[in-house]
């Protein structure tokens, strides 16, 4: 048996937990807890917005747009309209119909004084998601873009409207030396045979949830096996703006530059193992030098089969 416990932000951190829900039903395993980056999260036209969150819960629980990346598949955006119409929200920021039913009912029921990771308890009873999913924290720690010229964005701005064309120069999450782990998280880091770091943005993604204080002491005190996934192949990004992200912190968009980022275990860092694809092959010798074991994997996630192939080579690292 083996419990296995997923750092995650959203798309990349949704096809990866998809895997892991396969890997672990074919081994017989008890189902894996997801901890969920909530540094994406906003306040639009008076709801409370997860993008992470959702885009996990939706790719659990099947119902997500698989061409765009985020909401609803079948969406239909006649509220989003109306809401234009008024002058409200953010013009360039869509608010799917069937995806503003979930930011209504969150809303409501953190406004009638529920927690996030009760919200998220509720959230996840809709649909067979097959994980147990955590919020990072309970506390709001929305991350905020510091640009050249020293204009402060909200990450969400930065990334939909600008595409992460003006030049970041710090990501912040205000509050975030203040919050603490949501009810469960430590606990499952300390219980887990296995924490797996998605193959998520190592900045504004994974960032966030090793910022909350006590989640790298959980990490560190941890008899479990801290095992990563690159997020890079081939030395670039799959998708989003996670180079932009390396960039600005001074870290390289390569694998060996990334793992060296989250450091190893045995160093002060969080990891002990890192997947490394096979185009970035040569990387595995300079991994191996920080102090954790490189292992080189095929790590397109194509499809849930290919992905569950990634946790596999992940939970025998
Ligand atoms: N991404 C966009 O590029 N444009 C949008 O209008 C947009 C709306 C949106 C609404 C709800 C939601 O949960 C996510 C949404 N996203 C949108 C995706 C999101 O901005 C980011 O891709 C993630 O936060 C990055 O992980």
């Amino acid at each position: 048996m083996t419990r296995v416990v997923v750092l995650a932000g959203g798309v990349g951190g949704s096809k990866f937990t998809l895997g892991v829900r396969e890997a672990l039903a074919r081994r017989g395993d008890p189902e894996a807890t997801v901890i969920a980056n909530t540094g994406d999260d906003l306040w639009l036209s008076g709801v409370r917005l997860q993008p992470d969150v959702d885009s996990l819960l939706y790719a659990l629980g099947g119902v997500n747009d698989t061409e765009r990346g985020w909401g609803r598949a079948g969406d239909t955006e006649r509220v989003n309209a109306e809401l234009q119409a008024w002058g409200a929200g953010w013009p360039w920021f869509t608010l799917g119909d069937l995806d503003l039913g979930t930011h209504l009912a969150r809303t409501g029921w953190l406004r009638e004084g529920r927690t996030p990771t009760e919200v998220l308890g509720r959230l996840s009873e809709r649909w067979p998601l097959g994980v147990r999913m955590l919020p990072m924290t309970d506390a709001e720690v929305d991350t905020h873009v510091l640009v050249e010229g020293g204009e402060r964005l909200h990450f969400q701005e930065w990334w939909t409207r600008h595409r992460a064309a003006l030049v970041p120069t710090r990501f912040e999450n205000p509050g975030i030396e203040d919050a603490r782990p949501a009810p469960g998280v430590e606990q499952a880091i300390a219980d887990a045979d296995v924490v797996l770091v998605a193959p998520s943005n190592p900045v504004v993604s994974i960032g966030p949830i090793l910022a909350v204080p006590g989640v790298r002491e959980a990490l560190s005190a941890t008899s479990a096996r801290v095992v990563g996934v690159s997020p890079i192949i081939g030395g670039r990004v799959v998708r989003g703006m996670a180079d932009v992200c390396l960039t600005a912190i001074g870290v390289e968009t390569s694998a060996a530059a990334v793992a060296a980022h989250y450091g190893a275990r045995s160093a002060g860092g969080v990891l002990d193992a890192w997947l490394v694809a096979e185009e970035d092959a040569a990387a595995a010798a300079s991994v191996d030098l920080l102090g954790m074991r490189a292992v080189v994997a095929p790590l397109w996630m194509r499809d849930t089969a290919a992905s569950a192939a990634i946790v596999e080579a992940a939970l025998s690292a």
